[in-house]
């Protein structure tokens, strides 16, 4: 079967589209197609040579003419530059705006062999699309690529309810690496974290957006332990940090609630972790919830976007309602005081996730996707 070239773009910090658009690259270059990254710094989980791997920067001058450094422009013209020489089939850019409209872009200067893959990750439809300055271009963006994918149906019939794009929307789902999310004995983290032997464990990792809600997860916390012994792990960082250490405090949860900012280790502290809260308002799949059930966490999440795509309603977690505190301290304590339930959803978890988002059907089908756009011609 012919190798691919494939050029990558995506935000290369840290955030679950970044993550995805990389570890999709490393499996692809893994199988022997050539990647090519062509972002504006070296994606975060890039941070080691590996082989069919090349990584192009996008350097923005900075001309006295311009008031905003065209970045967009400097992006088009790197992708149009690398396809050109590299020769590469496809672009496959996550995000719309802009990385979208930068490869019709580069796609107008190098011809159209070259094909586009789209894949929408949420904030360009669940935000930016209600943007009316940005929700045409966004729609340009979808209906000039050849093929679109988003990574839940619930993101998909957003799109479709919100922008009414002529162009069909396929779900891939997202995924993880197995190699390195499984389940680990705990080799004395829970100790090093001054967290007892006896107590639960509960995680929420996100970039503490307002749209994550970590107050609710706080909040939450503040009733769980008073019913069991218990610490709250708060991974990321983010815009709503201040006001959550400020609540943690104003309940006096100084001492139970761990801050450990950005991690790169995310596999052992799940591996601590009885419990994840992800209780977000807008989520079009919730990556956390993937790594965290592939190392045996049940999660409760909410009822909206792709989550309940992820978490299976009282198999591997529970569902409830955007901000139903009672609710989600009821279902939590379920969990929690009933060792053998959790038990199961830990294990439900762990063959749900590998058997429902295994990385190598979801590459297969990434690869299926990229043959068939490359056969139209
Ligand atoms: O959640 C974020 O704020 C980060 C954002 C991103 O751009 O990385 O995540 C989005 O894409 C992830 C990968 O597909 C999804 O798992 C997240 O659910 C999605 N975030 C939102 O929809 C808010």
């Amino acid at each position: 079967m012919k190798k691919l070239k494939i050029g990558i773009t995506c935000y290369p910090y840290v955030g679950g589209s970044g993550v995805v658009a990389t570890e999709l690259g490393k499996l692809l270059a893994e199988k022997g197609h050539e990647i090519h990254f062509i972002t504006s710094s070296l994606p975060f989980r890039l941070n080691k040579l590996m082989t069919n791997i090349y990584f192009h920067e996008v350097e923005v001058n900075q001309y006295s003419v311009f008031k905003y450094p065209p970045y967009d422009l400097a992006l088009a013209s790197k992708m149009a530059e690398v396809a050109n020489r590299e020769k590469l089939d496809i672009l496959h850019v996550h995000y719309a705006i802009p990385h979208a409209v930068c490869a019709f872009l580069a796609k107008q200067m190098v011809g159209d062999h070259l094909k586009i893959v789209t894949t929408l990750h949420g904030t360009d439809i669940t935000v930016l699309g209600h943007d009316q300055s940005m929700s045409e271009l966004i729609k340009f963006g979808i209906e000039s690529s050849d093929t679109v994918t988003a990574v839940s149906n619930a993101l998909v019939q957003e799109t479709y309810d919100l922008l009414r794009p002529s162009k069909k929307i396929e779900t891939v789902y997202n995924f993880i690496d197995e190699r390195v999310y499984y389940k680990r004995e705990d080799s004395g983290l829970k100790k090093e974290l001054g967290i007892a032997d006896h107590e639960k464990v509960l995680i929420h990792v996100s970039n503490f957006r307002q749209v994550k809600r970590v107050s609710d997860v706080v909040n939450c916390f503040h009733l769980i332990q008073k019913n069991v012994d218990s610490k709250l792990i708060l991974v990321g960082d983010g815009p709503e940090m201040t006001a959550v250490c400020k609540l943690v405090s104003d309940l006096q949860l100084k001492e139970a609630v761990l801050f450990l900012g950005k991690q790169e280790n995310l596999a052992e502290l799940y591996s601590i972790s009885d419990l994840m809260l992800l209780l977000s308002q807008k989520e079009s799949f919730g990556l956390v919830l993937l790594e965290a059930m592939a190392c045996g966490v049940p999660c409760i999440g909410t009822d909206i976007g792709g989550i309940p795509e992820v978490i299976k309603d009282g198999v591997t977690g529970y569902i409830c309602e955007v901000g139903s505190i009672e609710e989600i301290v009821s279902k939590s304590l379920s969990l929690l005081e009933n060792p053998e339930k959790h038990e199961t959803f830990s294990e439900r978890a762990i063959s749900e996730g590998t058997a429902r988002f295994h990385s190598s059907e979801i590459v297969k089908q990434y690869e299926d996707i990229y043959r068939s756009v490359l056969k139209k011609g």
